[in-house]
């Protein structure tokens, strides 16, 4: 399709006049980031004409839009994933072979965009890919964070964190777009003046301080359709002297103020996952990107819609979590105060234009602002919040009369603070979980309350992922074996990929698989040398559990095991076993003391067991340092075994199964999240299951916990693991070292329950599947036949099929075509 733009000659050409006139070199002088910048430009070219194109045809049809609202985008690398949506990669991979140049070298030179934790945001990239591949009309909307996730060092052991400058280079794929810049307004005081010709009440804000919010585009190309989406993410600025009220000219300290918050606003993502935090300037990075958007998304409206009355027509706006949840009573406000409806006219519009996504059940991930804090940041802002939750609390009441515990439930304020989820719920007219049974226990457990008031909100959207990056650009050599064997049509419809069942009982076929995953492990043992400087054995089982670090995800269970096989092997050495690469990868939250003192555990049971010469590298131990998007591309694909791993009914989908079933890596896992959905399709004999069921966890839960004290007593092996944790086998023998975690699992020390995630109840169950695996991978016909059934059932997990739902059941938008951008 693009054969012609991808004209060799005149892409070399462009890419040797982009080195010279962005540094006045000769191709063969350029430094490799040099080189990256220039490819990304000539790309970016070529990429201008269709996204003209797209942007003109959604205006001249007057489609209706999803803005997806979220605080985290995390984007990985682009280059890569652009040339494989543009159809070019091959023709591109070509064009710069004959320059000399290699281009996986070159990708290698771009930063990872890592404006996003983990989960949550990759999720919200992986939606923008198909969004575009399927033809639908969509924004993303967020925060260009100057500095993103932190990098991880690995130093002593320990976890440091240094920052991600990743805008250092210049991001050659972005635009500024200066033009759309909007004010955004944060504390001072608010009152009503009458209006002489109106009549009406007209809000005033008075003293307040301001920032400009600066909009930039980056391109989200859609796969061989010819679609340009945007990702639009806003940088702050001070407000200039000249734009200050006429009253606050010439206030030196005011404008050094504005200075100071533009520059803070946007400075840093917060990192933590799963975790509320309480900042303050967390709630005026939510407002500021949200105030922006809404005020952008109206005035698009309006340029070709005349009655703001209908704003859900052609808007809809998905909430990413609790995050954007400002963006109910800023809707109300903008609609309300500038455009002059009623309240009841602004109600009817944002109850028909704001849905929910809920990501966790965590507890301590629930947003809940206190409201000196929210009333003194965004004075009208919380005055329409009262007004919602006064009119809400008398329907529950009309509703449950004298029953005052629904109130105390369901309210949005309550105890000095302002409870977001409610919010959104209340104001939203879509209500979603993230997987079956995380949507089943919203409804039962979570909100239940709200459930049973307004059943007809609530649904499920079980999560997926693009195959475009994960399998088309993260593993070539099996994709290119899948088409091989049933055809392409997989990129965009990855049911297709059933096709490959058959093979599973076609021996070549079966070792052809294996082949590649061999290779894939060779291209990874080479990165953990190159990082880490350990050798791995290839011929090992890889045995993997990369995501964030949270004592949920339970890291702390996969390394006890391994601190227990390595007891057995020592104790036994005549016992076979067969040998087995541990690999993690993990950022933990810089405050997060136990999940710091995991990765620590995790890298000196790597240094102890890689040492060992007696256990004869049966077992090897890896953290992998700043695990991001564009090495989980690797990993992923390497792997034998996928560890999911978590306390059943709190992981509420988890994604990063999907992408190693994609990859051909069985589930190790719990029935938690859309593990349950992944054992649906493949089959429960081709994965590994153990441990309690959510059904289980919340009956102890609800009954006070249970005492792990037992277990320890009566299983001497755990029990040995266990104390080695204090007896210094793994600190050099300091005691103190991992005493924390001893006492999350037995003790009475800290204020939580002991063993709150089950890893101890869990234990055994988790060494019997573990024993499972080993004897399954020992059998290579029975390995390959379920390897390949994972591929081939990973249908269902393809993000196409999630956004498919979310057009149907919640956005109802309509496919557009976009001709290409230059002749044929
Ligand atoms: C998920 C978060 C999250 N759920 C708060 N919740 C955050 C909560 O910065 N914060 O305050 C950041 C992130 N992240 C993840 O979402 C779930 O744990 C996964 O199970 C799920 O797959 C993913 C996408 O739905």
């Amino acid at each position: 399709m693009y054969s012609k733009r991808f004209e060799k000659e005149a892409f070399k050409a462009a890419v040797k006049e982009n080195v010279k006139t962005l540094y006045r070199k000769k191709i063969e002088e350029a430094s490799k980031q040099q080189i990256f910048q220039a490819v990304s430009y000539a790309v970016k070219d070529i990429i201008m004409d269709d996204w003209f194109e797209t942007q003109s045809k959604y205006e001249e049809e007057n489609v209706k839009t999803v803005y997806y609202m979220s605080m985290e985008f995390l984007m990985g690398r682009a280059l890569g994933n652009n040339l494989i949506n543009m159809t070019a990669y091959t023709e591109v991979k070509e064009a710069l072979d004959e320059m000399g140049i290699d281009l996986n070298v070159i990708e290698d030179e771009e930063p990872d965009a890592a404006l996003g934790n983990g989960g949550l945001g990759r999720l919200a990239a992986c939606f923008l890919d198909s969004l575009a591949t399927l033809n639908y009309p969509a924004y993303g909307c967020g925060i260009r964070y100057r500095y993103g996730m932190f990098k991880q060092k690995i130093k002593d052991g320990y976890q440091v964190e240094t920052p991600d400058n990743w805008l250092k280079e210049g991001n050659p794929f972005e635009l500024r777009r200066e033009e759309y810049a909007k004010e955004v307004r944060f504390g001072g005081n608010i009152r009503f003046e009458k209006n002489p010709e109106t009549g009406r009440d007209e809000f005033i804000q008075e003293n307040y301080e301001s920032v400009l919010a600066i909009p930039y585009d980056m391109p989200i190309i859609g796969y061989g359709n010819h679609v340009v989406n945007t990702l639009r993410i806003w940088d702050a600025q001070a407000i200039v002297d000249f734009q200050l009220d006429s009253f606050d000219r010439g206030d030196y300290h005011k404008a050094v103020e504005q200075e100071n918050l533009a520059k803070t606003i946007v400075e840093v993502l917060y990192p933590n996952d799963n975790h509320y935090a309480g900042k303050e300037l967390r709630l005026k990075q939510q407002y500021f990107f949200i105030s922006a958007s809404l005020q952008e998304l109206i005035a698009k409206y309006k340029r070709t819609n005349s009655d703001v009355r209908k704003l859900y027509e052609k808007v809809v706006i998905q909430m990413n979590d609790t995050h954007p949840t400002v963006a109910v009573p800023e809707l109300m406000h903008l609609l309300i105060d500038q455009e002059g409806l009623t309240w009841e006219e602004a109600w009817n519009v944002t109850t028909k234009t704001c849905a929910y996504t809920n990501h966790t059940i965590m507890a301590e991930a629930l947003e809940k602002w206190p409201i000196d804090l929210f009333s003194k940041l965004l004075p009208r802002i919380y005055q329409i919040v009262q007004e919602i939750d006064r009119r809400f609390v008398n329907e529950v009441r009309a509703k449950y009369p004298g029953n005052e515990e629904k109130v105390r439930k369901m309210a949005i304020l309550w105890d000095g603070q302002v409870r977001m989820a409610n919010m959104a719920i209340i104001a939203g007219f879509s209500v979603n979980g993230v997987a079956k049974l995380h949507t089943e226990i919203l409804k039962n457990e979570q909100l239940k309350d709200f459930y049973e008031m307004m059943p007809e909100k609530f649904n499920n959207k079980t999560n997926g992922i693009t195959q475009r990056r994960f399998l088309a650009h993260g593993n070539p050599l099996l994709a290119d074996w899948v088409t091989d064997k049933i055809g392409d049509g997989w990129i965009t419809d990855l049911a297709q990929i059933s096709k490959l069942k058959p093979y599973a009982e076609d021996e070549k076929a079966r070792k052809e698989f294996m082949d590649i995953k061999y290779q894939n492990k060779v291209r990874l043992a080479k990165y953990i040398k190159e990082h880490n400087g350990i050798d791995v054995d290839p011929r090992s089982i890889f045995d993997v559990q990369v995501k964030r670090l949270h004592e949920y995800k339970r890291q702390l269970l996969n390394i006890l095991h391994v601190m227990y096989l390595y007891n057995q092997i020592k104790e036994h050495p005549e016992m076979s076993f067969y040998p087995r690469t541990f690999i993690f990868g993990a950022k933990a939250a810089a405050g997060y003391q136990r999940a710091k003192e995991t990765i620590k555990l995790i890298n000196s049971v790597a240094d102890v067991v890689n040492n060992d010469r007696s256990i004869n590298g049966k077992i090897k131990v890896v953290f992998i340092e700043d695990y991001r998007v564009s090495n989980a591309e690797l990993i992923f694909a390497a792997a034998d075994v996928s560890e999911q791993i978590s306390t059943a009914s709190k992981e509420a989908s988890g994604t990063g199964n999907m992408k190693f079933m994609l990859n051909g890596a069985p589930t190790l896992g719990t029935m938690d999240g859309a593990n349950v959905e992944i054992v649906e399709e493949v089959g429960i004999e081709n994965a590994f299951i153990f441990g309690l069921s959510s059904e289980e966890v919340i009956n102890y839960e609800n009954n006070g916990g249970y005492n792990p004290t037992d277990i320890y007593f009566n299983d001497w092996e755990l029990k040995r693991v266990i104390d080695q944790l204090m007896d210094g086998t793994y600190a050099k023998g300091d005691h103190e070292m991992y005493k924390n975690l001893y006492n999350s699992l037995l003790n009475t020390q800290c204020t939580d329950r002991a063993d709150t995630y089950f890893i101890l109840k869990d234990f055994r169950s988790y060494a019997d599947a573990q024993k499972r695996v080993e004897e399954a991978y020992r059998d290579q016909d029975r390995w390959s036949k379920m390897a390949m059934l994972n591929t081939a059932c990973s249908g269902k997990f393809t993000s196409d099929r999630t956004i498919e739902e979310y057009v149907k059941d919640i956005w109802k938008l309509e496919k557009v075509t976009v001709p290409s951008g230059q002749p044929e």
